[in-house]
């Protein structure tokens, strides 16, 4: 029988079978073996293949086929070793938002180039629009801007009055996507004001520094009555880059890897290099010095 995991809580996976059915499987003890590179062996999205003893209630996972993608964090921070947040997605949605707890600039750009690196197309939907003050939308305006132009979809949501909510659902539609982002900025809220026949729990903000309290402890893949699967995840303080190439992040700006060609060097880092289209566009303004600066940050960093 085959499956697709929906939940892992470390003692037990539950696989949704393809009749829909939940289905609690403990994981063959070779797979803990073989993948020394992750934490987890299987990942929330994994297709598997289940073995039911006859009489006996739970499930084995005999087989994990081969993963389409997948995108991962660091264990730790200082960690080689990463943990699947998810396999097998379709798109990945950055909840981000401007009210409190603030997505910045940089972890934004972070997780755009989290997905691209793993070749996952990625959006940002900015949440909590009730909450911005006029000098807010004219920020998101500018970032909406911003964004775009480099090649991302950006949509705005209220998780609390619904707005937006129709859209984000008609994108989910059929596909199976990710919900990442800072705890607190509302990723459970707005599956659940998606289908609210849904139970995912929702926190609320520390007092004192507006953060979220790290509400969803597992990640999660919900089944949408609007048909669509959603992966909702616990809050991320940082995505990290690991097994990846420096000379790989310039493929993961899309506005500087549309102009690759035009620079002098084909394998041009945008950086001191004569001739470079990217540093001409940037004095013009059709590259973002914001997102330039994420692109120079992230080249240091790895
Ligand atoms: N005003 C307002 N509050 C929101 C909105 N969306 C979520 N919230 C509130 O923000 C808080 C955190 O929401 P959650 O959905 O639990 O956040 P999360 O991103 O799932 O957080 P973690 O599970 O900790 O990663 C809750 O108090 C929500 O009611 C929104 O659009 N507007
Ligand atoms: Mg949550
Ligand atoms: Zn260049």
């Amino acid at each position: 029988m085959e499956g697709i995991v929906v939940k892992s809580t470390g003692s037990w996976i539950i696989v949704r079978m393809e009749d829909g059915t939940r289905l609690e499987c403990k994981l063959k003890g070779q797979f803990r073996m073989q993948d020394i590179k992750h934490t987890n062996p299987v990942a929330i999205g994994d297709r598997v293949n289940v073995e039911v003893v006859k009489g006996d209630s739970h499930g084995m996972i005999t087989h994990i086929r081969v993963r389409d993608n997948y995108i991962i964090r660091k264990a730790t921070k200082l960690s080689k070793v990463s943990h699947i947040i998810a396999a097998n997605l379709d798109h990945a949605y950055l909840i981000a938002t401007l009210a409190q707890p603030r997505t910045s600039n940089g972890f934004i750009d972070r997780f755009l180039v989290t997905a691209a690196a793993y070749y996952i197309p990625a959006s940002i939907i900015f949440n909590k629009i009730d909450l911005y003050s006029h000098e807010l939308l004219e920020t998101l305006d500018e970032l909406t801007y911003i964004y775009e132009n480099a090649g991302y979809r950006c949509y705005r949501t209220s998780a609390l009055h619904g707005d937006g909510v129709v859209q984000i659902r008609d994108l989910l539609r059929d596909k199976v996507s990710l919900f990442s982002g800072h705890s607190g900025a509302g990723k459970s809220a707005l599956i659940k004001a998606i289908d609210p026949a849904l139970n995912p729990r929702i926190g609320v903000l520390s007092e004192v520094h507006k953060k979220g309290m790290h509400t969803t402890t597992f990640a999660e893949m919900y089944e949408l009555a609007s048909r669509g699967f959603i992966v909702d995840t616990p809050g991320i303080k940082e995505f990290g880059l690991i097994d990846f190439e420096k000379t790989e992040i310039p493929r993961c700006f899309p506005e500087m890897d549309r102009l690759l060609p035009f620079c002098q060097y084909k394998n041009c880092s945008h950086t001191h290099e004569p001739g470079c289209a990217v540093k001409s566009e940037l004095e013009n303004g059709s590259v973002s010095v914001l997102r330039y600066n994420s692109y120079i940050s992230i080249l240091n960093d790895s």
